[in-house]
């Protein structure tokens, strides 16, 4: 069964837990459970990593070369930030689904700007924690050509 890898940035781990009205009430057990149902209605399995760390996530990004068929990613603040992650994604070569809860062009300035998204086949803003749903639906129909 073909894999995708589900990968959650910093402070993602605090999803239900604090400020709900930007990021919903549900946990990020819940986000997991969600991608696994979605999936599994592509015959995709998930695996999934959440980390505060970016060499973490990196590494998780490179161990998915010759194990996953896409990537969906919420990459956090990191999003904003990070040159290494971008080079970790376009370094695996396979294909981006990028995921955020709110509308990052609704806020701040600095959050306007993603170093993911022109390497991402499709992004997915502000549609809440169903983002992640409609994210696996889009990269399972580009692996899947249909
Ligand atoms: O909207 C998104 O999904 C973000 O990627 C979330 C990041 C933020 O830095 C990005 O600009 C947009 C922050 C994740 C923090 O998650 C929390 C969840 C609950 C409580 C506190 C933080």
């Amino acid at each position: 069964m073909a894999k995708l890898l589900l990968v959650n940035g910093p402070n993602l781990n605090l999803l239900g837990v604090r400020e709900p009205d930007t990021y919903g009430t549900d946990s990020l057990d819940d986000v997991v459970d969600l991608v696994r149902s979605t999936a599994a209605r592509w015959d995709m399995g998930v695996d999934a990593v959440q980390s505060n760390h970016e060499g973490v996530l990196i590494d998780a990004i490179h161990a998915a070369r010759g194990t996953c068929a896409a990537i969906v990613i919420n990459p956090g603040a990191f999003t904003h930030t990070s040159v290494a992650l971008r080079d970790a994604l376009t370094g695996v070569a396979l294909p981006v689904a990028e995921v955020h809860i709110s509308n990052i062009h609704r806020r701040e300035p600095f959050r306007h700007h993603s170093f993911v998204s022109d390497v991402a086949e499709l992004v997915i803003v502000g549609a809440g924690l169903r983002g992640y749903a409609y994210a696996v639906e889009g990269i399972a129909r580009h692996v899947q050509q249909c």
